[in-house]
């Protein structure tokens, strides 16, 4: 018996609305496969939001349904939108809710970038 696990993409989400210009945001980097932009509430010092280009709900999607591309074009923007925020150095903290338990708000697949002062063990 196979399950189907696929949760469907709401293109109203409002990270798609920011994708298609059709919103604001306080942008620090994009590519072909990534957006980065400053979190509307930020819950440290630095607090970015990293988003793929494509219709992903969440890291569960991203992991199994994206292209080896977007995969490692994802990834290594994520690694550039650290290295602009210049917090390679001093560390910073990617973290990525997954569904309702995972506490995911916006379903549209995003890593959150925290950093700019000693975050501790938040765990979880
Ligand atoms: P979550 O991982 O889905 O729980 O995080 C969603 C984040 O998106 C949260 O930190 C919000 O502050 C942030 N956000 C935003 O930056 N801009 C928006 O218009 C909305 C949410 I709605």
């Amino acid at each position: 018996m196979t399950t189907k696990e696929t949760v469907a993409y709401d293109p109203q989400n409002v990270f798609a609305r920011i994708l298609r210009g059709e919103l604001p945001c306080n942008k620090v980097y994009e590519n072909e496969y990534v957006l980065a932009f400053h979190d509307i509430a930020p819950k440290a010092p630095i607090h970015v939001l990293v988003i793929p280009k494509g219709a992903y709900v969440s890291f569960a999607d991203f992991s199994k349904n994206a292209s080896d591309a977007e995969i490692t074009g994802f990834t290594r923007g994520v690694g550039q939108v650290a290295r602009i925020l210049q917090v390679d150095g001093p560390g910073y903290r990617l973290l990525s809710n997954v569904g309702k338990e995972g506490g995911q708000e916006v379903p549209h697949f995003h890593v959150h970038i925290f950093a700019g002062r000693a975050l501790g063990a938040m765990l979880p």
